[in-house]
C-alpha cells in the first residue's frame, strides 16, 4: 500500500484521497454533519451556490476569510458548532478547500474530507477502503503550502503508519517531519501564516477549535447520485 502526501493539490488519484483544510474548510464540514446536516453540497464556484439558493438549501463560505455577500454562514466551526442543522443540507464553497475536493473527486475513488478534528476516524476510514494508495491532499492557501494542512498530513500518516505498512513518498516523509518539529495542534496552527491571519480577522477561536484533535467521529464521504445538482459533490457524514 503506498501513503502519498501532495503539499498542494496535483490531481490524479487513482484510489483513497483524503482532503484537508484545516483552517478552515473542511473542519467546518466535519461541524456541519456533526450539528445534525444531512449533507453538504461543495460547489465549484461561489456562483453555483448562489444558484442554489431558494430551494431550501443552507449556504456557508467565505473570500478572505470573510462571509460571502448573499450566504447564511461564513466558514466558521465556531459559529456552526453553535447551530443546529437537522434536517438541513448546507452548500459550502471557500477559496481553497472545496476546490481541493473537487479536483480530488475528478479521479478518486473515494473521498474523504479530514481534519485534525476527525483525524483518527478519518484515518481508519482511509485504510479500510484502500486497495492500492492513500493520497493525503493538502489545500494550501492560494496555490502557497500551508504549515496547518501539512502538520494535519503528518498527524494522519502517523496514524495510518500504526495501522499498517506503507511506502511512503517524500511527502509524507516532509509531514511527519513537520508533525514531529512543530509542537502540539494549537502552536502548529497559530504559527502558521494562514492561522496568523485568522487571529488577525478575530477569528482565533477558529484556530483554536481546529486545533482540537480527534474530537469528533464524523468522516465526511463523497457519495455519487443522479439527484446532485449540477456543480457540486454531495457529501455526507460516514
Ligand atoms: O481557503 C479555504 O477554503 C478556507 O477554508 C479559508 S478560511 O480559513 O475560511 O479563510
Ligand atoms: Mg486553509
Amino acid at each position: 500500500m503506498r501513503l502519498r502526501v501532495d503539499l498542494l493539490p496535483h490531481g490524479n488519484y487513482p484510489d483513497v484521497v483524503l482532503v484537508i483544510d484545516t483552517l478552515r474548510a473542511t473542519t467546518t464540514a466535519v461541524t456541519y454533519l456533526e450539528r445534525g446536516a444531512d449533507a453538504l453540497l461543495l460547489t465549484s464556484t461561489p456562483e453555483v451556490a448562489l444558484g442554489l439558493r431558494g430551494e431550501g438549501y443552507l449556504l456557508g463560505g467565505e473570500r478572505g476569510g470573510l462571509p460571502i455577500a448573499g450566504f447564511d454562514f461564513g466558514n466558521s466551526p465556531v459559529e456552526a458548532g453553535g447551530q443546529n442543522f437537522t434536517g438541513k443540507t448546507v452548500v459550502m464553497n471557500t477559496t481553497n478547500g472545496t476546490g481541493a475536493a473537487h479536483m480530488a473527486a475528478q479521479t478518486g475513488k473515494h473521498i474523504f474530507l479530514a481534519a485534525l478534528t476527525n483525524a483518527h476516524a478519518a484515518a481508519r476510514r482511509a485504510r479500510a477502503q484502500a486497495t492500492e494508495e492513500i493520497a493525503i491532499v493538502c489545500a494550501g492557501t492560494n496555490e502557497h503550502v500551508g504549515l496547518e494542512d501539512v502538520y494535519t498530513a503528518g498527524v494522519l500518516a502517523e496514524y495510518l503508519l500504526s495501522l499498517g505498512e506503507f511506502t511512503i513518498d517524500d511527502g509524507a516523509r516532509i509531514a511527519l517531519t513537520v508533525r514531529r518539529g512543530s509542537g502540539n495542534p494549537l502552536e502548529a496552527l497559530s504559527s502558521s501564516v494562514h492561522g496568523a491571519r485568522l487571529h488577525n480577522l478575530g477569528l482565533g477561536d477558529d484556530v483554536r477549535y481546529a486545533a482540537e484533535l480527534s474530537t469528533s467521529t464524523v468522516v465526511p464521504t463523497l457519495v455519487e447520485g443522479s439527484d446532485v445538482p449540477e456543480g457540486t459533490l454531495r457529501f455526507v457524514a460516514g
